[in-house]
Order: C-alpha cells, then sequence, then structure tokens
C-alpha cells in the first residue's frame, strides 16, 4: 500500500452520499438485461493518468508525482499507485502504452528488458485486483526516432523497429489477457506534402496493418485489433482521418473483416463529426469496437482530452452502442486527463467518478430511450416505403426498370416532414 491517496477506501454508489461516491454509476443495476458494470466496461487510461506530467506548449511540469522518474523502482511504484486508483473507483479494465509503463532504456533490449519486467509485475497485481487489461497499445509517437512516422517512415529501419516494438506489446496483451489491441498512428501522416510520397506511405501502412494481423492469429490472441482514426494532431495530417476513411484503407487491404474501430469523442469532433456519427457509421459498417470516451473543448480546436460532463451528448453515443448490440470486447476507455491546475490525488479520483457518473447517466438515458421505442418506430416509419417487395425487386433491379416506375399513371412523390424537431424533443424527455 502506498501513501499516495491516504488510504481512501473504495468508492460506493450512494444516491444520497458525500462528495466521493457513485450517485449514477451502480455496478449491479440491470438496464436492458445486462449490469451495468458490463455495459459500460470502465477503463483508466495509464498515461493520462500516471505518465502525463501536466505540460502544456507554453510550460512543463505541474504535477509533483513520487514516481516521476526513470528507474524501474519508479515504474513499479506507479504501478501500485495505479492500481489503487483502479480499486478506489471499482473500475473494471486498464489501458497502456509500452512507454508509459516502463523507463526507457539505452538499446531496444534494454527497454524491451524493463517492459517485461513490468508486464510480470502486473501479473502479480492483477491476481490481487479485479482490474484486466481491456487493451495495450505501441506508443510510436512521442520518442524523436518516430518524428517522420512509425510504419509509413522514409527509413525502412524504423519499419523494422516499430515492427519489433508492437509485436512486443502484442505479446505483452495477449499474455496479460487483454481484450484488444489497438493501433493509433499518431506520427502516420504528414507535416508537408512537398516531402512526402503519399503512395509509398500508403502501402507501408497497408503491409504493417496486415503483418499485425497475421501476427495475432499466429500466436492465437482473441482479442479484437483495433485503429483508432484522428485527422490531425500531432501530424498536420493523418491518414486514418475518420472512421469513413479507415474503412476505405481497410478494404483495400483485405482487413475489413479483420479490424474494428477504436473510437474517441474529442478525434470525431476534430474531423468536423459529432461522436454519434463515428458511432453510427461504424456500427453500420460492422467495425464498432470499442471507444475512448473524453470531450475536447469545443471553441479551443484542439485535442484537449478532458473528462465527460455533457450526459446529452453520451447519452446519443451510448444510444448508438446500445442499437450496435452494446460492447463485446470493447469498453468505455477514459483517454482524458486532469487540467494541469489539478494537483491534489482526489482530483484523479474525481475526476473519474464524474466521469463514470455522467457515462452512467448517459446510458440510463440511452437504454430508456431505446426502451420507450418512439425514435426507432419513427426512423422506421420513415422508410416503411422500402419494405415494400416492389421496393426490394427494384434495388434488385437495373436503373431502366427502376425508370420505368414513373411512367405509371398519378405517380406524383409527395415530400414528407422529416419531424426533426418531434424527435428532438423526444430525446429531451430522457435526458
Ligand atoms: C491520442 C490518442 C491516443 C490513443 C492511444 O490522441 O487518443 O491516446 O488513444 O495511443
Ligand atoms: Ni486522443
Ligand atoms: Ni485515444
Amino acid at each position: 500500500m502506498t501513501d499516495f491517496f491516504q488510504d481512501q477506501q473504495p468508492l460506493q454508489f450512494d444516491p444520497d452520499g458525500s462528495d466521493l461516491c457513485f450517485r449514477h454509476y451502480n455496478p449491479d443495476e440491470i438496464l436492458n438485461g445486462k449490469r451495468m458494470e458490463e455495459h459500460l466496461r470502465f477503463a483508466v487510461a495509464y498515461w493520462h493518468s500516471f505518465a502525463w506530467p501536466g505540460g502544456d506548449p507554453f510550460g512543463g511540469e505541474t504535477f509533483e508525482r513520487p514516481w516521476f522518474g526513470d528507474t524501474m523502482e519508479h515504474a513499479r511504484l506507479k504501478a501500485d499507485v495505479a492500481f489503487e486508483l483502479f480499486d478506489i473507483l471499482g473500475a473494471p479494465y486498464f489501458c497502456w502504452h509500452d512507454a508509459d509503463i516502463r523507463p526507457e532504456g539505452k538499446t531496444f533490449a534494454q527497454s524491451r528488458r524493463n517492459f517485461e519486467e513490468i508486464i510480470e509485475y502486473f501479473e502479480g497485481k492483477m491476481q490481487g485486483s479485479k482490474a484486466r487489461l481491456l487493451w495495450g497499445t505501441a506508443n510510436m509517437f512521442s520518442h524523436r526516432r518516430f518524428m517522420s512516422g512509425a510504419a509509413t517512415n522514409p527509413d525502412p529501419d524504423m519499419f523494422a523497429w516499430s515492427a519489433a516494438t508492437v509485436k512486443l506489446c502484442l505479446d505483452a496483451t495477449a499474455r496479460l489477457g487483454g481484450q484488444n489491441y489497438v493501433l493509433w498512428g499518431g506520427r502516420e501522416g504528414y507535416e508537408t506534402l512537398l516531402n512526402t510520397d503519399l503512395k509509398r506511405e500508403r502501402k507501408q501502412a497497408g503491409r504493417f496493418l496486415q503483418m499485425v494481423v497475421d501476427y495475432k492469429h499466429k500466436i492465437g490472441f482473441e482479442g479484437a485489433i483495433l485503429v483508432e482514426p484522428k485527422p490531425q494532431e500531432p501530424s498536420k495530417h493523418q491518414y486514418d482521418y475518420d472512421v469513413a476513411t479507415v474503412y476505405g484503407f481497410l478494404k483495400e487491404f483485405g482487413l475489413e473483416g479483420e479490424v474494428q474501430m477504436n473510437i474517441e469523442q474529442g478525434h470525431a469532433i476534430l474531423a468536423g463529426h459529432s461522436f454519434e456519427h463515428e458511432l453510427a457509421l461504424a456500427s453500420s459498417l460492422g467495425i464498432l469496437g470499442s471507444i475512448d470516451m473524453n470531450r475536447n473543448d469545443y471553441q479551443s480546436g484542439w485535442d484537449t482530452d478532458q473528462f465527460p460532463n455533457n450526459v446529452p451528448e453520451v447519452a446519443l453515443a451510448y444510444y448508438e452502442v446500445l442499437k450496435a448490440g452494446g460492447f463485446s470486447k470493447g469498453g468505455t476507455n477514459f483517454d482524458a486527463k486532469l487540467r494541469r491546475q489539478s494537483l491534489d490525488p482526489i482530483d484523479l479520483i474525481a475526476s473519474h467518478a464524474g466521469a463514470m457518473d455522467i457515462c452512467a447517466r448517459g446510458l440510463k438515458a440511452a437504454a430508456a430511450m431505446l426502451d420507450d421505442g418512439s425514435l426507432e418506430s419513427m426512423r422506421n416509419e420513415r422508410y416503411a416505403g422500402w419494405d415494400l417487395p416492389s421496393s426490394q425487386q427494384m434495388l434488385a433491379g437495373d436503373l431502366a426498370s427502376a425508370a420505368a416506375k414513373v411512367d405509371a399513371e398519378g405517380f406524383d412523390p409527395q415530400p414528407r416532414s422529416g419531424k426533426q424537431e418531434i424527435l428532438e424533443n423526444i430525446v429531451n424527455r430522457f435526458v
């Protein structure tokens, strides 16, 4: 036991309780036949909560954590505190990058030894905790060696380095029983087209992902491989721009049945979409895997990674998740960080607890909307004409036979209301 959280006891569900408790998140409450904990599958993100020092483009570290430093002792202390937070929150999952959990070595071999030692330490910690691994991933964007990309690097040696890194992280994810493995290509993009060969870089990225999928099958990893789209930041342009773009890429490389999406709220906003747009599209394409829950500041235009606090937005997101049948391997990862003035250990607990409550409220609203059925019945009614056998015949036929319909006597399609305001009023009854 460390003294970081000063004996803070696990948070309880208590709708009328004091400051530190859950008022809405009741893991055991049944919604649509499933416990709330199993619907939401919350994960704590190691990088924001334990590795991020509180810097911004104008200033450095504000957090002075006792585990900041580059020794294995620091890394173990970090893990001790992390598991204490998972237990205080009752978080069923956590997520990491290799670079969050181990000190960087002087060589690849040294980094690998550090990493494997920590993975073993995690195995021990997981025996005494209910926290499981939602996903692992490789940080192939922070170190300067990745500045020109990982798999898309103009230097083939960096492709090899990236292959070794992902292999290591995928092996560790499998060893810890991870539910998914995520690839987010922070540097897989360009800063200027003047030095970039788009055709080569796309092919390298496609081959790399095929190799990752082959390796997953080779080692018998049962988790899902997820790509996380983002349009820009840190690169000026990132290749995995949004769900639609990634789907086209997966099709080109024959991976659409193998790879799903990890969709992040803030990235959807950066791409000019709503979160529910990205979720609905992924669900309609059969590639909805998992979500990174956070929010951006709508005025600032970059990935501010704040904890969620908008119930109506979160409700519409979970509505799409529920309609898609809920998460199977995926979950709700808080890819969110404290504000840099939030220095106290209690801020780390309160931020997650509040976010878990917001998600619980959103999920309850979503389940109630689905249960009520008005939205779905109005949507179905709007398309009812397409359920007629003659309409389906038209779809199966050719252009000339579709065109022939208009020759029937009195054929005169009438516009009908889209009922947007009525639908919005319905949503507002639930959120
Ligand atoms: C950054 C991404 C990153 C991924 C994991 O914007 O959200 O944190 O989720 O590499
Ligand atoms: Ni992000
Ligand atoms: Ni993310």
